[in-house]
């Protein structure tokens, strides 16, 4: 089935918060947002701007009715600023004028002074500073420190990885609405409808049924939207009840790129120990988290570093550490992967410096230590249908990997100014939300009186297709045509308390909440059409939007049954819910079995350095992905290339850049480069790992939406092995992204 939004995006049709005609008399909302990154306010002088001919008025701290605070997991965010400023781009308050070139016109003449304080950037100096978000956690199995004298071989490092922006087409907005008795309606570019409106209650000091959150879709999301959706809905929805107007906020990109977080830069520690058979033994790692000002959903992401901390491979000793850091950026947030590629960065860097010091290939480490079924997890979970070595060997199959690295082999021998380089980089990644509790999602389908249905979840449509896969779930129990199915948007009157669309998991939530409407409901029209017919329920069934009566067609269809139905006073309509079984984590002790299941699969990169520029382009990488069994191949392939890209960016181009007064350089599009058509590999070949599927993945179709990332760590690999080839005085460094400059550096180091 092809993606139901295909249409209506190439002909410009499809809705986004921009496309929503705004109310004539509608106030457009700018920020003005602290220039310092560290300070007191001491004075700000709003009054040039207040009176500027199209201002409404100028909304502060002092205006917010109840409490002025947005944190998700700490309450350790203003929504406004106070007294103090802790990043450069924080909000102080929201302008409210009749157009938004005038709004942002005052916002130039509001004049503030600040007394500065130092100013923290690196994770580091946070931690020797005492500076934590809150305390650091760890997970451990067996015992390293009593491991290391068994081990053959040792080696320590460091390996970095800096942030992303997330770079979304559509940025952060949103647009509220007053209705009648203080009601108010918001449309918001948000990841997480129920955390736009829980919060919106909070700040402005009204019950959270007084607030409809509606998605219609986003232009992208990648995390980014997951938290840091909210103070724009937020400041629009606290616009609207003090001037009793519509408000709309919708960020420029240059104030979208200053204002919000991003992926967490890591700085982290490793020591690996291996045994004579190259089998690792022990593995120890520190990690420091840049989380910024505030906590955001850092605590969250820093676990999902420690669970993968040991990525695809079984560790029998394992001992990771890792500090959430608190410094004077935007607060970092939700990015895809969610701390995971941090963490399994790390170890590749591990395996790659052992591999280096020992002069072999990564891949014999790699290889030697992939999960087995049985193995355990850190954190307690047992492997089971792993499919760690099953990729790894189809991938080595289907490319025919040897002789791929014999090509590479040959092209360095013949080549001295381009040299080519190769990695493999396996994935596991965990699907289900680490926090238990968010592990629910429910769904609502009403059949309407002509036989056509429209169903609403939970889940947001960011350009991932799960509405698509929902209509999917609905066609496939009803055995109706697909256009007789309508995705309604994502509504929070409709569909209350839910999840953010996030950790790969909202197919599989929403799917399942929606089969427990739609297989109740064909049970109910197949007791009428029995009724009716005169035979057992279990022989109807339906296909094709035909009733069949034990294989025989009937003259009853799928419409004439639903009018049947409701004649007979048969409820058309269910709520169903669906909460992931056997999940569960006990923080006191880091142990449990957090995951409802895990995604694997192996890529092979092939990049070729041009080692007189130091710039590079990916020949091919080629991958073989544990999809289960994939219920929409094409959305699914779209995923695994989108995902694949994104996480080459992050590894090799995207350099995000702030200064040592907190001030991001990179903020802008002239001088933060994601990859396009030119820098993306000029092959992507993804091939499906057989399985049977996953029992608790949506029809067995596993979740997608981020471990692909992580293959493009293998991007980073990739390069330093063609580095190496050019020079053997290249000493390793793990300091991602690796950029062109980086390249060169390396290729002339001596
Ligand atoms: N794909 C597109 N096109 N746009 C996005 O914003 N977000 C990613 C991924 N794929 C994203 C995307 C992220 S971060 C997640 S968590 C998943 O989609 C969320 O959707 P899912 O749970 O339906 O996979
Ligand atoms: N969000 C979240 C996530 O709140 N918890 C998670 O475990 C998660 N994982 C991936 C992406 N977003
Ligand atoms: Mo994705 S980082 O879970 O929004």
């Amino acid at each position: 089935m092809k993606n139901i939004d295909s249409k209506g995006h190439v002909r410009g049709e499809s809705i986004y918060l921009d496309d929503i005609p705004v109310i004539t008399g509608t106030l457009y909302g700018v920020v003005f947002d602290s220039p310092k990154a560290h300070g007191k306010i001491k004075n700000i002088d709003y009054s040039k701007a207040q009176n500027l001919p199209g201002v409404e008025r100028i909304i502060t701290y002092k205006d917010v009715p109840s409490e002025n605070q947005i944190g998700g997991i700490f309450p350790d965010e203003p929504l406004f600023a106070e007294d103090e400023v802790h990043f450069c781009g924080q909000p102080i308050a929201l302008i409210l004028a009749e157009s938004e070139s005038i709004a942002r016109k005052a916002r130039k003449l509001i004049e503030i002074e600040i007394e500065e304080l130092p100013v923290i950037v690196d994770p580091r100096e946070a931690r020797e500073k005492d500076q934590l978000i809150f305390p650091p956690r760890t997970f451990n199995l067996g015992d390293t420190s009593a491991t290391w004298n068994d081990c053959e071989y040792i080696f320590e490092g460091v390996a970095d990885s800096n942030g992303q922006e997330h770079l979304y087409i559509e940025t952060q907005g949103a647009y509220a609405v007053p209705m009648e008795n203080g009601h108010i309606r918001l449309s918001s570019s948000t990841q997480g409808p129920t955390a736009v409106q829980k919060t919106a209650a909070k700040v402005l000091g009204i019950p959270m049924h007084k607030i409809e959150v509606d998605v219609v879709r986003l232009g992208g999301g990648f995390g980014g939207k997951e938290d840091q959706a909210t103070p724009w809905g937020v400041m629009a929805a606290l616009g609207a009840q003090i001037a009793k107007n519509p408000v709309k906020v919708a960020l420029h990109r240059m104030d979208d790129m200053r204002m919000t977080g991003k992926r967490h830069p890591y700085k982290s520690d490793y020591k690996i120990g291996l045994s004579k058979e190259l089998k690792i033994i022990a593995y120890e790692a520190t990690f420091h988290q840049n989380a910024g000002a505030a906590a955001d959903l850092s605590p969250a992401i820093m676990e999902r570093t420690l669970f993968h901390a040991t990525n695809s491979y079984f560790v029998p000793n394992v001992n990771v550490t890792a500090y959430s850091c608190k410094t004077n950026l935007p607060p970092n947030t939700a990015f895809r992967g969610f701390g995971g590629p941090q963490g399994m960065y790390v170890i590749e860097a591990a395996i790659a410096h052992a591999a280096n010091e020992l002069n072999i290939s990564p891949h014999k480490i790699q290889e030697k230590n992939l999960f087995k079924n049985g193995d355990e997890f850190s954190f307690g979970q047992v492997v089971d249908q792993a499919q760690a070595e099953s990729s790894w060997s189809a991938v080595k199959d289907k490319f025919a990997l040897e002789a791929l690295e014999k090509e590479v082999k040959t092209f360095n021998q013949e080549n001295k100014h381009f040299k080519k380089g190769l990695s493999l980089m396996p994935i596991c990644f965990g699907i289900s939300f680490t926090n238990t509790p968010m592990n629910h999602a429910r769904a609502l389908v009403h059949i309407y009186q002509d036989g056509s249905v429209g169903i609403s979840t939970g889940a947001v449509e960011m350009g991932q297709g799960v509405n698509t896969k929902m209509v999917q779930v609905a066609a496939d129990i009803f055995k109706i045509n697909t256009d007789k199915i309508k995705l309604e948007t994502t509504n929070t009157t409709r569909v209350a308390n839910t999840s953010p669309t996030a950790a790969s998991a909202t197919a599989d939530l929403n799917g399942k909440a929606l089969e427990n409407d739609c297989n109740p409901l064909l049970k109910r029209l197949k007791e009428t059409a029995s009724k009716h017919l005169d035979t057992v329920t279990s022989a109807i069934n339906i296909r094709e939007g035909i009733v069949y009566d034990n294989d025989e067609k009937t003259d009853l269809n799928w419409e004439k049954l639903i009018e049947m139905a409701f004649l007979e006073r048969v409820c058309l309509t269910e709520n169903g819910h669906y909460a992931t079984p056997l999940i569960h984590f006990d923080k006191t002790i880091e142990k449990g079995h957090p995951f409802a299941y895990h995604v694997y699969g192996t890529a092979i990169s092939i990049v070729t350095v041009d080692c007189i520029r130091g710039t590079y382009e990916f020949d091919a990488i080629k991958i073989v992905h544990d999809f289960g069994k994939s219920m929409n191949t094409a959305i699914d392939n779209g995923q695994v290339e989108g995902a694949l890209v994104q996480g080459i960016g992050w590894m090799t181009m995207e350099e995000l850049l702030y200064n040592d007064d907190g001030k991001l350089l990179s903020n802008a599009l002239s001088t933060y480069k994601i990859p396009d058509i030119y820098s993306a590999p000029k092959s992507i070949e993804i091939e499906a790992l057989t399985t049977e599927g996953h029992e608790l993945a949506i029809k067995k179709s596993k979740a997608v939406g981020e471990p692909p990332l992580m293959y493009g760590i293998g991007a980073y690999f990739a390069i330093q092995n063609a580095v190496k080839a050019f020079n053997p005085n290249y000493k390793l460094k793990f300091d991602a992204p690796f950029t062109p400059e980086k390249v060169l550096m390396g290729l002339y180091e001596r």
